[in-house]
């Protein structure tokens, strides 16, 4: 699943995976997708190994011809709340003034307050975000170096773990996602690519 490709009317789908882990972070997956000369998707999440109180790091870009139609980056709760060191780490960053944010899908409820889902307007709303969505990063990665684990049979690491498969379990109610999947490859292989290395559950504690 290094590289993949596929046809879409015609066109080519490139799909570039990288998969990472570290103490702290179960699954770091980062993807590229290229259809043709239009739709570019760059898909990144951090999944946090449950028994740290770690959130879900989400980003997605989505271009087509005309520019970057949709920008969206979190850190998405599992825990109960926030870690408070990471909220006031995040509640530092200044929002930049987006002119086109845009409405979350319904199977969005999985997202943070600090979600931010925008259409960027030009090369410095772009920039905008590609230095939020490092500020969300660094304030992640000093929580991965301060965390320390709890048991994998404590009552808080069952919880994360319950509530990181949610988290999968709203993604995979992106159509959008799907759709493009399956019209470049089949139903099948869509069905097997977000249920086998986009989200996955959770492996067992
Ligand atoms: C939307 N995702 C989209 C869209 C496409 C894809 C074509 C529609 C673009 C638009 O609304 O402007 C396609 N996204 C992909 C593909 C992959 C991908 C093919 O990641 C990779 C295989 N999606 C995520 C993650 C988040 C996410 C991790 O995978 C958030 C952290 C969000 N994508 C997301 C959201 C939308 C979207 C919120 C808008 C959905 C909507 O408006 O209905």
């Amino acid at each position: 699943m290094e590289s993949i490709s596929g046809q879409i009317d015609g066109e080519e789908l490139l799909i570039s995976n990288e998969l990472h882990r570290c103490r702290g972070l179960r699954k770091l997956h980062l993807e590229i997708a290229r259809l043709g000369g239009g739709l570019q998707v760059l898909h990144c999440v951090f999944f946090p190994d449950p028994r740290f109180d770690l959130p879900i790091f989400g980003a997605d870009i989505v271009a087509g011809p005309a520019g970057i139609s949709a920008a969206i980056v979190d850190l998405s709760p599992v825990g109960l709340t926030m870690p408070v060191a990471l909220l006031h780490g995040l509640e530092s960053l200044p929002i930049p003034a987006f002119q086109q944010v845009r409405e979350l899908p319904a199977w969005g409820s999985i997202f943070s307050p600090f979600v931010q889902f925008i259409r960027p307007a030009n090369s410095q709303e772009e920039s905008w975000f590609v230095d939020l969505a490092d500020g969300y990063l660094k304030a992640l990665i000093s929580s991965v170096i301060d965390a320390t684990p709890d048991a994998s049979d404590a009552a808080s690491t069952i919880q994360r773990h319950k509530s990181q498969l949610s988290y999968c379990i709203q993604q995979k109610r992106n159509d959008k996602t799907r759709g493009v999947l399956e019209k470049a490859f089949n139903p099948q292989w869509a069905d097997r690519y977000i249920e086998e290395i986009l989200f996955e559950d959770p492996p067992p504690l």
